[in-house]
Order: C-alpha cells, then sequence, then structure tokens
C-alpha cells in the first residue's frame, strides 16, 4: 500500500502523477519495505545560492559512492514540489548513472510530514542547517524546527553549539517532539553546506571548486552518520 503514499503526497493532478511515474522510474521501482530511510533536502541550492546543476552532479556521485559501500539502507531526496529542478535534474543524472532505483527515490511534498501527507516512512530525516544550529530563518530549517519544538530545539543545544560547512550532527528526536510523535521521525541529522549567497556568512564567492568539494563532504558526513545509526 505505501507507492499510494507518494502519489498522495505529490501535490499534482493525476495526469501529471502518471506522466512522473513516467519519466521516474525510481517512484514506482522503490520498494517499501522496512529498511532504515533517510529523507533529505537538497543541501545549500535555495537560501545558499548554489548551482543546482552542479549540485545535482555532486548527490548523485554521493548516493552512488555510498550505495557501493552500505547497503540494506534506504534514501529519498525530498523538495516541496513535484516542479522541482532539483529533483528532475536528480532523477536523470540517477538514471543514467544507473544508481539503484529500489534504494534510491525523489519525493514532492514537506519533508515535515512524510509519513501524515504521504504515508512514508522514514526514521531519520535531514536538515539543511546553518552554523549556529538555530531555528527560524526561512527554509527546511524553519520547518523543521517549528515541526520538532522545544524538545528538538532542545534535543540539539545538547549535541552541539554550532557545525562547520561540510559536516553533520546527528540529534535523536526526544519522543516528546511532535516529529517523533506524529511522524515517527527517531533522529534529525543537521547538515551545513557550502554558501554561495553573499548575504549569509562564509561565502564561497562563486568558488566551485571548493563548493563542490565542500558539499560532496556534507553530504558523506551526512550518510555515513546515517550508517552509523542504521547500523
Ligand atoms: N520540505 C522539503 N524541502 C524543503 C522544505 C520542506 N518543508 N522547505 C524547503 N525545502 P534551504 P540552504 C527545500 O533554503 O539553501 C536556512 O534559513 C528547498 O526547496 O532550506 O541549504 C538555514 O538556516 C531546497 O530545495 O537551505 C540556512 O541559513 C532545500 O530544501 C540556510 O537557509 C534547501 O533549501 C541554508 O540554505
Amino acid at each position: 500500500p505505501r507507492p499510494m503514499g507518494i502519489e498522495k503526497g505529490n501535490e499534482v493532478g493525476k495526469d501529471e502523477q502518471k506522466n512522473d511515474m513516467l519519466l521516474n522510474p525510481s517512484v514506482s521501482d522503490f520498494q517499501w519495505n522496512d529498511a532504515p530511510t533517510l529523507a533529505f533536502p537538497s543541501i545549500s541550492t535555495s537560501d545558499f545560492q548554489f548551482n543546482m546543476d552542479k549540485a545535482s552532479d555532486v548527490i548523485v556521485e554521493a548516493v552512488a559512492d555510498f550505495f557501493s559501500k552500505v547497503d540494506k539502507v534506504k534514501l529519498i531526496l525530498v523538495d516541496l514540489s513535484s516542479k522541482s529542478k532539483m529533483l528532475s535534474l536528480v532523477k536523470v543524472k540517477a538514471s543514467k548513472k544507473n544508481v539503484d532505483t529500489t534504494r534510491f527515490s525523489t519525493y514532492a511534498g514537506d519533508i515535515t510530514r512524510l509519513y501524515t501527507g504521504g504515508g512514508l516512512h522514514c526514521n531519520v530525516i535531514a536538515n539543511a542547517s546553518n552554523w549556529r544550529l538555530k531555528p527560524g530563518g526561512g527554509g527546511v530549517n524553519a520547518a523543521i524546527f517549528s515541526a520538532g519544538g522545544e524538545a528538538l530545539e532542545i534535543a540539539t543545544k545538547e549535541q552541539a553549539d554550532t557545525i562547520c560547512p561540510g559536516s553533520s550532527i546527528i540529534v535523536p528526536v526526544p519522543r516528546t517532539s511532535p516529529l517523533s510523535q506524529r511522524e515517527g521521525v527517531t533522529y534529525v541529522i543537521h547538515v551545513l553546506g557550502p554558501n554561495m549567497n553573499p548575504q549569509r556568512p562564509n561565502c564561497l564567492k562563486d568558488d566551485y571548486v571548493k563548493g563542490c568539494k565542500v558539499l560532496y563532504e556534507a553530504y558523506s558526513s551526512l550518510f555515513n552518520n546515517f550508517a552509523s545509526i542504521a547500523r
């Protein structure tokens, strides 16, 4: 029954959904058994203004490298809209690179409502964080801290005060948090990606050699931390 959840979660009409299935075999192939699943947003490509084409190359490379080392875990790239440019870029590139579509999928919907909005069981979700690990600020960070409530804020502070670009930190979600109670999320992993926005700290000023390296490190750190929880 779970693939139905995917259709429910996509905020698109029936025809568009069919289209999406055809264009995106990963949605229909993905196997919804109970393997540990990480849902993650596209790090750095909105507020941090990282080039989407370059970011999609990095995501697919990081996923392929991770799958060559670790099995029995699943990954889902999430973005709010079914018209997301990031989701389409990654779908096309993942299929060209023969990434295992039974273990990797994309999903259009709110990462804080994967279960209640789409019927998806994702034990772990990733956040595109800021260096102070602070709530608010818009984007997926604001959404996750708002859904996680005060309990998530406190649990995050217990782990760290700050985070470096290219790294991630694991936060066990307290059972009192709505993210745990409502969505069944057991861990949030905060990730700090490279920043290309001159109005945010540590701007890389379009240095994409460094930027791609830091983005790859961010995803490797995220996936390795996820694997360490899944074990
Ligand atoms: N569910 C799924 N995906 C989302 C959601 C959501 N609820 N909200 C946004 N996205 P961004 P960044 C997608 O800007 O570029 C924050 O203020 C969005 O469409 O959240 O890494 C932090 O505090 C995009 O694809 O993160 C940092 O200061 C992706 O999430 C800064 O922004 C990431 O967009 C980080 O910027």
